[in-house]
């Protein structure tokens, strides 16, 4: 089995059909893939190398510098999580040039929307809410982008927004970063040949790189939010059903709001070019994660995610794929060359031979937008006549639940103290705890397969679940983000909690199975949520009955955010193993060690019916260790 998704199945047979190759094919050209590889024990940080390490004890045990397997594993995967780290903290830098920009007078396209999250926002970070709107912005943004910088003290972003026990251990440890940028080069510097070959001090600077992730990736929501808007509730639909014979067909794939959202208002400009066209409308989708950013704010539906996106260009309906960065296969040239789609790259720093180039700049955004949709109109054109194959296959969604949307939302029950009814579920056990569904997809996995197997698991047993990233898109796919999913799948303590709140919100009925908080930046979002539940207990977070998962991982962005949940005091489960076996050491230190320096702990799973149970167990530890009853599984 490839996807557990109907609809992509059903392009999969279209591509053997049409000679397409795809992710599933091109995985299995590359069988059996380097075993020294997947445990992580080769090395190709200098022209000695590249060397590899025997880990059975039958070959060398050194690289030719004298690395050994502990430091060569090390380095690959603190290496990694700067990547991520640099990916993410890159999607804020973009967004704060963008708004700096606007407020400057040369970026119309971009200012201030959101004001109340502005002020809530300057409350945390210690500038005065009260000042007056343009000076307190523009006061903001000097202090957004000096987060880039090395400082002096801690990072602002990072003990802002988190627990004071965390901003402790931090510093104890000597882990917490003085800017974003600085860990992060700091990071290519230490694992250069003959440089740091201490793994437990490498693994250390890794978990400060993530604590710079973290604060990159809080830093990518909050600007997000008040450029285009604080999500909160919206209704749409998933899956390729939502594309129309018909209309224009978009698809806006990557990770930046930057361009997405403002093709978003564009497109509402244009609908009569493409009326002018012959179409019935504009039909924007939204891939990944720029999808969940334009899904979140605009109720824009999800097309697909993750490893099938080189599938809605198989429908042949689809007139564009336009991407920004981030998780885009470079394969899509090539689909799109068979199908007809225009695949439209919009970053300089971001080209993919073969695709037509449209790059975006903050201060040209809107006439990039609309030339973009001109192309895709001419491309509706060209596709007249040609046949389509839709799947018909489309899931309801709830979304938008930003922790502003859950507060507000829970606030109806208490408008007081909008915490206290989940504090009292979670003490009296009609809720055991929550777990935070994230990361991608993995062609090592079924698609979806794990996600949906871990999340009715631990639905039917009372654990209240949060979902972002493709994770997230995973489950608008498969209708677990709607009421009828909750009724479905939940057990009674967990139906009973999330249908007193959809009640006493004019709901009718419960709220969604899964809470969608976002794409995979607003994994701080999640944090927001816990760090505020812990605070009103007065524990820290590695004491709270809340566990992360990334059953189907696979970016270097997922291996950082693993990794900083891990740090501020979760324990993480993963379902596909990270190349780290080809050391003891490193693995024992992440599984055990770390649990006595952080509190968090990775657990590795790949069954996800086990790893249901491990998370399960986890829980139950954290709610013992709080004096709270606990419960078997069952
Ligand atoms: Ni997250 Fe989002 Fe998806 Fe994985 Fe990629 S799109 S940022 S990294 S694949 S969840
Ligand atoms: Fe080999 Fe050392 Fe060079 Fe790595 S850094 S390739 S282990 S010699």
């Amino acid at each position: 089995m490839k996807s557990r998704d109907k609809a992509v199945n059903q392009m999969i047979k279209a591509a053997g059909e049409r000679e397409v190759e795809t992710v599933w094919d091109r995985y299995q050209t590359q069988q059996p893939q380097c075993g020294f590889g997947e445990l992580g024990v080769c090395c190709r940080n200098c022209t000695q190398g590249p060397c590899r390490i025997n880990p059975y004890g039958d070959g060398p045990d050194h690289g030719v510098c004298g690395a050994n397997a502990d430091t060569i594993v090390a380095r690959n995967l603190v290496r990694a999580i700067a990547a991520g780290a640099a990916a993410h903290s890159g999607h804020a830098r973009h967004l704060a040039h963008a708004l700096k920009k606007g407020l400057a007078g040369k970026a119309p396209a971009y200012g201030l929307k959101d004001e109340a999250k502005l002020r809530a926002l300057a409350a945390r970070v210690g500038l005065d809410p009260e000042l007056p709107a343009e000076e307190l912005v523009n006061k903001f943004m000097d202090m957004a982008l000096e987060q880039f910088a090395e400082g002096e003290g801690p990072l602002k972003w990072a003990q802002s927004f988190l627990t004071g026990g965390c901003g402790e251990t931090f510093e104890r440890l000597g882990t917490m970063p003085t800017g974003i940028d600085n860990t992060i080069v700091e990071m290519l510097h230490r694992t250069h040949l003959g440089v740091d070959a201490d793994p437990v001090n490498l693994l250390l600077a890794g978990v400060s790189c993530a604590i710079a992730d973290y604060a990159g990736s809080h830093l990518a929501t909050d600007l997000a939010d008040i450029m285009f808007g604080t999500p909160g509730p919206v209704f749409s639909q998933a899956n390729m059903g939502v594309m129309k014979e018909k209309s224009v067909n978009i698809a806006l794939h990557g990770h930046n709001p930057v361009l997405s959202d403002i093709i978003v208002q564009e497109a509402r400009e244009m609908e009569e070019e493409a009326r002018g066209a012959g179409a019935e409308g504009i039909n924007l989708m939204g891939v990944c994660c720029t999808g969940n950013e334009i899904l979140m704010r605009h109720g824009v539906p999800a097309l697909t995610h993750s490893i099938s996106q080189e599938m809605p260009m198989l429908t042949g309906a689809l007139d564009a794929m336009v991407v920004d960065y981030q998780c885009v296969y470079p394969s899509l040239a090539g689909v799109a060359e068979c199908t007809g789609t225009k695949l439209i790259t919009t970053m300089d720093m971001a080209k993919i031979s073969g695709a037509v180039h449209l790059g975006m700049h903050e201060e040209n955004a809107a006439e990039k937008a609309r030339e973009i949709i001109s192309v895709a109109i001419e491309q509706f054109r060209a596709r007249q006549g040609r046949p389509v194959n839709i799947p018909s296959v489309s899931s309801k969604v709830v979304a938008g639940f930003s922790v502003e949307a859950i507060v507000q939302a829970l606030s109806k029950l208490d408008a007081a103290d909008p915490l206290k009814p989940v504090i009292d579920s979670l003490a009296a056990g009609s809720l055991q705890g929550v777990v935070l569904l994230a990361g991608c997809n993995n062609v090592k996995v079924p698609q979806d397969d794990s996600f949906l197997v871990i999340a009715r698991e631990l639905a039917a047993r009372d654990v209240l679940l949060l979902a972002t990233g493709c994770g997230a898109g995973a489950y608008a796919r498969h209708g677990y983000l709607t009421p009828e999913a909750t009724l479905e799948y939940a057990g009674p303590g967990l139906k009973a909690v999330l249908t007193a709140i959809g009640e006493a919100n004019g709901l009718g009925g419960p709220l969604p199975l899964v809470l969608h908080m976002g794409s995979c930046v607003d994994n701080s979002r999640a944090v927001d949520l816990a760090v505020a539940v812990a605070d009103k207990l007065g524990v820290d977070l590695n004491k709270l009955p809340v566990v992360a998962s990334a059953p189907e991982f696979k970016t270097e962005k997922a291996v950082s955010i693993g990794t900083y949940a891990m740090a501020i005091g979760l324990p993480v489960h993963l379902g596909v193993v990270p190349p780290v076996l080809g050391s003891r050491l490193v693995t024992s230190v992440l599984t055990e060690g770390v649990k006595d320096l952080f509190g968090g702990y990775f657990i590795v799973e790949t069954d996800p019916y086990k790893a249901a149970g491990a998370i399960f167990a986890a829980i139950q530890e954290r709610r013992s260790g709080l004096g709270l009853p606990t419960r078997e599984w069952e």
